[in-house]
């Protein structure tokens, strides 16, 4: 990396959430039917919350619970439905003292989920399903994941259409925050995410991987931080398939994903959502003392001038 920012490894302090020299860990519980790779594992609240309570044992420093699939094709769930499947996990785990974020496109989920104890908004439309969301993350001064998302499930791969991706998805990004900003939200309070998956191919996929610091730094001043949701995901799949072109599955990508977060975490990336806690926890470990003994500036940065 010759050009563009140096990765280094950035303390992010974000109010309410763990801060470490390193890249963090979101572990995922998922409490739906149907979702993208680990659906119907997790529905029933007990088995949720002991999930998430062993997904924190493990390493995980926040805790992910979502109601809604996100897979492509998927249809919406009401808003109460949605509320029935993760009010009592988010409870449950926050009563625990587990970091606990809501995955949710609804400001009145989101609301119900912070008075339950979720301190940060995964918003996978970045405030565009719902228009009231971001006033409603203003008010309640919580950190804000902001993703790329050109529109709902049902019909998000054919938007998958890019001269750019990584300028596209910067361009896309930056008018989102400005949106959010505009509604109030602290800039300070916004987490970046790329979206891989949403309206992506997997080249897409790919370069903005590659891209990681250049998302971060999308507007003047520090880098935002980014989290990254490679967990799994089917471009992993497809680059493994097997010699009849089938894709490798799900927990058959798991070791894929930890590669991914080391070098994600390498990138400068401030948090791996995932859905596999222990390898990955490893990984971003790895990837901080490894940024640890990197020179600022790349080789040539070297204080003491030797080889
Ligand atoms: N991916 C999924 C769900 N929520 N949230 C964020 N911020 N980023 C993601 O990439 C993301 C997400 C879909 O994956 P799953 O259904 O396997 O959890």
């Amino acid at each position: 990396m010759s050009s563009g920012p140096q990765p280094h490894q950035p303390e992010y302090r974000l109010a309410g959430l763990p801060s470490e020299p390193r890249c963090l860990v979101m572990g995922v519980v998922n409490v739906t039917p149907d979702s993208f790779s680990d659906g119907g594992q997790w529905l029933g609240a007990d088995a949720a919350v002991a999930h998430g309570l062993e997904l924190a044992a493990q390493g995980a420093d926040i805790v992910d619970v979502g109601g809604e699939s996100t897979r492509p094709g998927a249809q919406r769930i009401s808003a109460g439905e949605e509320v029935r499947r993760v009010l009592p996990v988010i409870t449950e785990l926050s009563r625990a003292g587990v970091p606990v974020s809501v995955d949710t496109m609804r400001a009145s989920v989101a609301e119900l989920a912070l008075e339950a104890g979720a301190r940060l908004v995964n918003d996978v439309s970045g405030g565009l399903a719902d228009p009231h969301m971001p006033r409603l993350v203003a008010k309640a001064a919580v950190p804000y994941v902001v993703m790329h998302w050109r529109g709902h499930s049902h019909d998000m791969n054919s938007r998958a259409i890019y001269g750019d991706v990584v300028a596209e998805v910067r361009d896309e990004l930056r008018r989102r925050v400005d949106a959010v900003v505009a509604e109030g939200v602290d800039p300070a309070m916004v987490i970046l995410d790329p979206g891989l998956g949403f309206s992506k191919l997997s080249e897409h996929n790919w370069r903005l991987l590659a891209a990681l610091p250049e998302i971060a730094a999308l507007g003047p001043g520090r880098p935002f931080p980014v989290l990254v949701g490679a967990s799994r995901k089917r471009f992993l799949g497809r680059l493994l398939a097997g010699p009849d072109g089938t894709p490798r599955s799900f927990s058959g990508s798991d070791d894929a994903t930890v590669a991914t977060t080391a070098l994600a975490a390498a990138a400068g990336a401030w948090c791996v959502r995932v859905h596999k806690v222990p390898a990955n926890a490893d990984a971003v470990r790895v990837a901080a003392a490894w940024l640890e003994a990197t020179p600022r500036g790349g080789p040539e940065g070297r204080a003491d001038g030797s080889d």
